[in-house]
């Protein structure tokens, strides 16, 4: 008997991921995901994990951020071909929820365990929502990304070439807001082997555009021009990449940690249907040659939702330190600078004790050899924390 449209969906699809949990939240001390899921994610590129984020936090980032995109099914749904939000949904957003998921602490924490650095090491450089919809046709042509082809996204998020495996410089992830029973859309992945993996034996260039390979989102073109200028690559994605992709499966909440270099694809989403997903990306902060790939976060403190003016207020030391706000103990930090950010942010209860802290133990410039020893100190303790976190020991600020 012929197998049904959606068996043969379900097999072009590869086999499933699922989601594995993630620590309970009142678990004491323990980290946010498990030791499996961080080797899983070092060696094979992915994790996938459920419970990194509240249940609630979900519905109401799904509630706030469906509002600005259009109705599936409507022309203007018909009209979305490509991801991003045109700007409507960039990080800070009008979502409360959504800007909570950003910057939640599991999440930095999860993110400080794969990086194998503290939180205050890591830098936003993405957070957008994204609304993907189940369409009749490909009205973008080969720019569609209805169907995608199999990609990696560093090309778009660096200057230069990701660097060794082994030394991870950024963390990408998606945020799944619905459930794939419901929409569809199964992104896919191709789960690194090991250090032998022909797929990831770099330069990870064999991909629509780089190195001179015109840019195609569409598969169906994407790979039919490959077959055309550089059929030998056409050859070594067929075997090497869409033959052992896997497709992920999820529900509200789960989060798909993947990699600028591992290959992955958006694949259609169900007829009719609006799938919404949240997509993060940080970096380690010495990756200068990574960019934010929005406007800079300081842009919006002119927002008349005044969002982003409290959410530095409120978040934790950590928190601000991830969207680039100075650490305790930074050079930036002086009896003038203090008093001045204070005076722009204290109406919103902004606290600044651990940086004033921090500033009344740094010995004075009159003493240098003592500053010197206080400068060693630091670097030290800096080099302590990253020894921890890449054990999976939790920092202790
Ligand atoms: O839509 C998806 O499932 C994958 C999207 C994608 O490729 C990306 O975020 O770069
Ligand atoms: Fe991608």
């Amino acid at each position: 008997m012929e197998p049904s449209r959606e068996e043969r969906d379900r097999q072009a699809l590869g086999p499933p991921i699922f989601p594995e949990p993630a620590r309970a939240e009142d678990a004491p001390g323990a980290r946010t995901l498990h030791e499996e899921s961080v080797r899983s994610w070092r060696e094979h590129g992915y994790a996938l994990v459920d419970g990194v984020f509240p249940a609630d936090l979900i519905e109401r980032a799904r509630a706030e951020s469906a509002a600005p995109f259009p109705t599936p099914g409507s022309a203007a749904a018909e009209a979305v071909t490509d991801f991003g939000s045109l700007g409507l949904m960039e990080f800070p957003t009008r979502s409360r929820a959504v800007n909570e998921i950003t910057l939640h602490p599991r999440l930095l924490d999860a993110t400080s365990q794969l990086l194998g650095v503290p939180i205050r090491d890591l830098r936003l450089t993405q957070s957008e929502v994204w609304p993907k919809y189940g369409r009749t046709g490909k009205a973008g042509g080969n720019l569609d990304n209805y169907d995608q082809r199999i990609h990696i996204d560093y090309p778009n998020h660096s200057l230069t070439h990701p660097a060794a495996f082994e030394t991870p410089e950024s963390v990408a992830l998606l945020v799944y807001f619905d459930d794939i029973e419901e929409v569809g859309g199964a992104t896919q992945i191709v789960p690194r082997s090991g250090p032998g993996d022909p797929a990831y034996a770099g330069p990870l260039i064999r991909s629509p555009g780089i190195g001179g390979i015109d840019f195609v989102n569409d598969r169906e073109g994407a790979e039919a021009a490959l077959r055309e200028s550089h059929p030998e690559i056409a050859v070594w994605r067929e075997e090497n990449l869409y033959a052992r992709a896997r497709s992920v499966r999820f529900r509200p909440g789960t989060t798909l940690f993947y990699r600028h270099d591992v290959w992955h694809r958006g694949t259609p989403i169900a007829a009719g249907a609006l799938r919404i997903v949240q997509n993060i990306s940080f970096k380690r902060a010495d990756c200068e040659w990574i960019s934010i790939v929005h406007r800079g976060w300081a842009w919006s403190l002119y927002d008349p939702s005044r969002h982003l003016v409290e959410m530095i207020a409120k978040s934790r030391v950590d928190q601000r330190c991830v969207l680039g706000f100075p650490a305790p103990g930074s050079a930036y930090w002086t009896r003038a600078t203090l008093d001045a950010v204070a005076a722009r942010f204290g109406r919103e209860g902004m606290d600044l004790s651990p940086y004033e802290e921090a500033l009344a133990s740094k010995p004075s410039t009159a003493t240098p050899a003592l500053a010197q020893l206080h400068d060693e100190n630091a670097r030290l303790r800096s080099e302590l924390h990253q020894l921890r976190a890449s054990r999976g020991q939790p920092a202790t600020d």
